[in-house]
């Protein structure tokens, strides 16, 4: 199943040269949560793919005798990523052997603020994977679609959710039965969106911009020998053959149904795991009911999901947006640190910007 993924090159190696890669983050509305070796996820996932929140990644390279790598976020050193993109490559070394004659410098950098609370890991990891498969392509003229899939493939095994981030305007990653091409492996772009979820809104409420208490790492193994994983994964399955009816049909009310049960069972599967977590601060919770009561009064399709944290992602069609707006400032605001969110919405995927080589 992985043939498709071994290299063949065709050409020679450039001797340098720059890439220059965006990819977005993305927000799962059926969550993956637990996996088995090596980046495997036990359920299947679906996610919106986000438009404003990506990283930019720029890759120079330079034949050498040595294999070298330098990472940079805005030109400035940082050492606590290097053993992340040291294991990384590792891992994708048989995958990607060309990558071991250059010398490189990795330059990157967020749109949204580091320790916003929001993982940069999902469109750090397909940034770079992109910036890889285009060196590639320029080596064994592989076509674009298979470029997509095989940076897909290599962006989970450095992070779970980055598989998901290369296409828009959504993406399932993981197998299910009864949808074909989905795989454990990559994930697919899924395109079959009704004109309800058309530029699709996420505004992101920063409730607690500090570092993550459960590193996802933890958080996906307290999953193993959990009292509840298994009815959980089916759980899971279920609900993502229904969200794909409902994204095809537009029912905004079985949408708000699924996506905050989702977001909910996440965190209960946190607060029922051994060693047991709260993620959520006070703010979550308050914001959430807030959520429920303006939503019962106004009849605006506005839902919550939630990550690993305690930020809220608000979730609605772009013809509320004004309304959600001024809810946000009424009342949610003074949930927020510093009174900061973030307004996204649904986008595209990941692209390179620019490619030179000599
Ligand atoms: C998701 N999350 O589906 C779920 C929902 C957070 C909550 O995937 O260990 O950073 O790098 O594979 O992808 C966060 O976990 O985990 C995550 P790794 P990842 O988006």
């Amino acid at each position: 199943m992985l043939d498709q993924f071994i290299y063949k090159p065709i050409h020679s190696l450039p001797e340098s040269g720059e890439i220059a890669s965006k990819s977005p983050s993305n927000i799962a509305l059926v969550k993956y949560w637990g996996k088995k070796p090596i980046q495997i996820p036990t359920n299947p996932s679906i996610s919106f793919t986000l438009t404003n929140c990506f990283t930019k990644t720029n890759i120079s390279f330079k034949k050498s005798e040595n294999f070298s790598f330098n990472f940079t976020v805005k030109g400035v050193e940082k050492p606590s990523f290097v053993p992340k993109i040291e294991s990384f490559l590792e891992r994708i070394k048989e995958w990607c052997p060309y990558i071991f004659s250059y010398q490189i410098d990795i330059d990157t950098e967020n749109t949204f603020p580091h320790s916003s609370g929001i993982a940069s890991s999902a469109s750090g990891f397909s940034a770079l994977a992109l910036a890889v498969l285009e060196l590639e392509q320029k080596i064994t003229g592989i076509s674009n679609e298979n470029k997509y899939l095989k940076a897909s493939f290599l962006s989970r095994l450095g992070s779970g959710s980055a598989s998901r981030s290369l296409y828009g305007p959504a993406a399932i990653w993981g197998q299910h039965k009864n949808i074909p091409s989905t795989s454990d492996q990559y994930a697919i772009a899924y395109h079959d969106l009704h004109e309800n979820f058309k530029n699709y809104q996420d505004t992101i409420l920063l409730i607690d911009k500090g570092t993550k208490k459960v590193s996802s790492t933890v958080g996906h193994e307290l999953m193993h020998n959990h009292p509840f994983s298994k009815q959980r994964f089916s759980q899971a399955s279920s609900n993502l053959e229904s969200m794909i009816n409902v994204l095809k049909s537009g029912d905004l009310h079985k949408f708000i149904s699924i996506t905050e049960s989702e977001a909910l069972t996440l965190h209960a599967m946190m607060m029922t795991s051994s060693p047991y977590f709260i993620l959520m601060k006070q703010g979550t919770l308050a914001a959430i009911e807030k959520i429920w009561s303006f939503r019962s009064e106004s009849k605006v399709p506005l839902s919550f999901t939630l990550d690993a944290g305690a930020n809220v992602h608000l979730l609605y069609p772009l013809a509320y947006k004004q309304q959600v707006l001024d809810f946000i400032d009424n009342e949610l605001i003074v949930f927020c640190q510093n009174q900061h969110y973030i307004s996204d919405e649904v986008g595209s995927g990941a692209n390179i910007i620019s490619a030179s080589y000599a």
